[in-house]
């Protein structure tokens, strides 16, 4: 491959001395350019569904970080509403969704033939985000994994457990199976239309994966992932796939050669030699500095940074966080951390 980009490079399968960094939620509430932007939005679908302002708070990191990619600013949340869910979010609290614990609330979603009728903003930021990254930024598209996208789905909101979900798993296995379908069918026509508008990589965030065990997780995580991941290949061979199964452990091993995924985000509660010898065996890792240094900083977060680079030099990677940064994070953390992997 014949790139500058780094990030595609890595994903390629090249091991760089320095590898490329972006970071999970770089562009939010940590940054007081973010809150002066969204508040100029109204409030945050507003934000997501406004191309110009959701653009700008894209490149917002990149400004002021140089980061080596730019995640689209969107949330895993829109495939709900585009589907026909009720998707608010409380200010201090999260977000909300009508729920889905029935056949006749199933019913009531829409095809995924109409889904662009909502989505069709995002397609818009991604092809302003085109001409106004810098050439040596990749742009990363999202879309949440059928499971975590079913757990909002079905609580209607965010949970510990998972708990209403894994109800519904054992109550009503066939309206389960239904919803969890209907998203990945959702998902495979929204990536491959992010891919379609310019979208260079695309991720599929998991985050909820590590309450899934043994069958669970090889039925509603790993096949979900392989099915979207294979028809994503299918149209644009070209692309690399992210796959991020937060909390899988164990699980991680073999999840790239399982599902077809280019790269396996790799959470902070896993250790980076570890990860090193059993997941970047099969080829290239993301990850996975804990969030909270860039709350804390100090000598800690450089010696985490110079351990977790160190523990993944012999493959390919990119660093990020192990999560999404918090809004609690102090902004200069986050330079730290990127002269600390330059250094
Ligand atoms: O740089 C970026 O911020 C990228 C855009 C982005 C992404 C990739 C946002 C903006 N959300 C997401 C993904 C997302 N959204 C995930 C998967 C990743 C993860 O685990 O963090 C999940 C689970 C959500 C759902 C969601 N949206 C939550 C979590 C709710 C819970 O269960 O606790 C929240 C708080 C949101 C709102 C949201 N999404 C994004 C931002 C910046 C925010 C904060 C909204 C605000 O401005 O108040």
């Amino acid at each position: 491959m014949t790139t500058d980009k780094t990030m595609l490079r890595v994903l390629a399968g090249e091991t760089l001395e320095t590898p490329p960094i972006w970071m999970m939620r770089q562009a939010g509430r940590y940054l007081p350019e973010y809150k002066a932007t969204r508040a100029q939005a109204g409030d945050f679908l507003s934000l997501c569904y406004n191309p110009e302002l959701a653009a700008e708070v894209t490149l917002q990191p990149i400004r002021r970080y140089g980061f080596d990619a730019a995640i689209l600013f969107a949330d895993i949340l829109l495939v709900p509403q585009a589907l026909g869910a009720d998707v608010w979010f409380v200010t201090g609290e999260g977000p909300r969704l009508s729920t889905i614990t029935s056949a006749d609330d199933f019913g009531k979603l829409g095809p995924v033939a109409d889904i662009d009728e909502t989505l069709s903003p995002i397609y818009e930021t991604i092809k302003i985000l085109k001409s106004e990254l810098p050439a040596e930024t990749t742009l990363i598209g999202f879309a949440g994994a059928p499971w975590t996208v079913a757990t909002y789905m079905i609580a209607g909101r965010g949970t510990p457990d998972q708990g209403p979900a894994h109800a519904l798993m054992m109550e009503n296995p066939a309206v389960f199976d239904a919803l969890i379908d209907r998203i990945t069918e959702a998902t495979i026509h929204y990536l491959s239309a992010q891919i379609s508008a310019g979208a260079e990589v695309v991720k599929l965030f998991d985050s909820w994966a590590g309450s899934l065990s043994g069958e669970a997780f090889l039925k509603y995580s790993l096949a979900p992932a392989k099915r979207i991941i294979s028809a994503l290949k299918a149209k644009h061979p070209n692309t690399p796939i992210i796959a991020f199964p937060r909390g899988g452990g164990d699980l991680n091993i073999g999840f790239a050669k399982a599902t077809g995924a280019d790269c396996i985000a790799i959470d902070q509660f896993t250790d980076a030699d570890w990860a090193a010898k059993h997941v970047q065996c099969d080829g290239p890792v993301q990850g996975n500095l804990a969030p909270g240094h860039m709350v804390t900083g100090g000598q800690a977060l450089v010696d985490e940074v110079k351990r977790i680079k160190k523990a993944f030099a012999n493959g390919p990677h990119i660093f990020n966080l192990g999560h999404g940064i918090t809004p609690d994070a102090d902004p200069d953390n986050v330079q730290r951390m990127i002269d600390a992997l330059r250094d």
